[in-house]
């Protein structure tokens, strides 16, 4: 009798840089790993490392329990699994492309009117981290128990962290997540073509704007989330209303130096608002609770 794989099989759509990632670490981790794309060479690298191309989407999933989506956006994955809805049913589909906590939701429905099992997952890593200790992955469902009975596989991708039965919750905590990392990047963008601009070498600076952001990011983050949680703002470190008046400093300076400040520019008016409003005592924590529309 030949030896039956250890490991449970596994499907994989879509090869984009992080898609191949997913599927070499489930090879590697010993799964049967079917994949498919829809640009078909793409699959030539994986099958070298022992993948089984599938010719279309529709023999892709027939050929395990457990399908993984990773395309560019959820207009791409609802327009591929939509025609594949029969071939689906009674199989669990597990969404890591990037997306809205909306578009999880309908695409969640849509799954449940289809009989076909719909996990929602984030993945917080680059393609290189994945399969290593740094990387995790988030994922939100209805069905817990589709989830549960993947972790294992799922385990072999990066560690998985459950966020909860509301589908759109992964892709929130994703969203909020890349946010802070998006801030982050237009902060250091902007600090290096504002040091730059007297030509001083980015690799140069970069030890002193490390350091001072991990020591920003250490105060700001839990210190923000306490008063936002208490509801209390007041504060005798760095108010509102000097940062007001300090703000235009930024702005003019970008401009002296010969850059753009659209992206910082915006910050004036929330400031602005915020002192015009009477919270000119409050810290910047105060921020937080006007960025509701409405
Ligand atoms: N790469 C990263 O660092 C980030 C890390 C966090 C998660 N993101 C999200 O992952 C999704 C995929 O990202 P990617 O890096 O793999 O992206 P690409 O290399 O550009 O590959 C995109 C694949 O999607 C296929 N595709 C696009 N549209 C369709 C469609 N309408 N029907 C079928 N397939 C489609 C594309 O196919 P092809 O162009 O090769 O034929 C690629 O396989 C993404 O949501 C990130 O935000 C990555």
């Amino acid at each position: 009798m030949p030896a039956q794989p250890a490991q449970s099989p596994v499907t994989v759509l879509g090869l984009g840089l992080m898609g191949s990632a997913l599927a070499a670490a489930l090879l590697k981790a010993g799964h049967p790993t079917t994949v498919w794309n829809r640009t078909a060479a793409k699959t030539g690298p994986l099958a070298a490392q022992g993948a089984i191309p599938a010719d279309t989407a529709r023999d892709a999933v027939e050929a395990a329990p457990l399908v993984i989506v990773c395309l560019t956006t959820n207009d791409g994955v609802r327009g591929l699994l939509e025609p594949e809805a029969d071939a689906l049913k009674g199989r669990t589909v597990v969404n890591l492309t990037n997306g809205t906590p909306a578009q999880a939701r309908e695409l969640a429905s849509w799954a449940a009117a289809h009989g076909v099992a719909y996990v929602d997952g984030g993945i917080m890593a680059v393609p290189q981290m994945i399969a290593t200790p740094g990387a995790y992955i988030l994922y939100s469902g209805a069905d817990a128990t589709a989830f549960e009975a993947h972790r294992a596989t799922l385990s072999a991708l990066a560690a998985p962290k459950w966020v909860g039965e509301d589908p759109g919750l992964a892709a929130l905590y994703d969203l909020s997540l890349l946010t802070g990392m998006y801030g982050m990047v237009m902060g250091v963008a902007q600090a290096y073509a504002l040091i730059g601009s007297e030509g001083i070498a980015a690799r140069e600076f970069a030890p002193l704007l490390r350091d001072w952001m991990a020591a920003m990011t250490d105060a700001v983050v839990p210190g923000t989330a306490e008063a936002v949680d208490a509801g209390r703002h007041l504060t005798d470190v760095s108010n509102l209303a000097m940062n007001r008046d300090a703000y235009p400093n930024f702005l003019q300076a970008y401009a002296d130096q010969g850059l753009r400040g659209d992206l910082f520019a915006p910050f004036q008016g929330l400031l602005d608002r915020a002192v015009d409003e009477g919270y000119g005592a409050d810290g910047l924590s105060r921020l937080v609770t006007l960025l509701k529309q409405g």
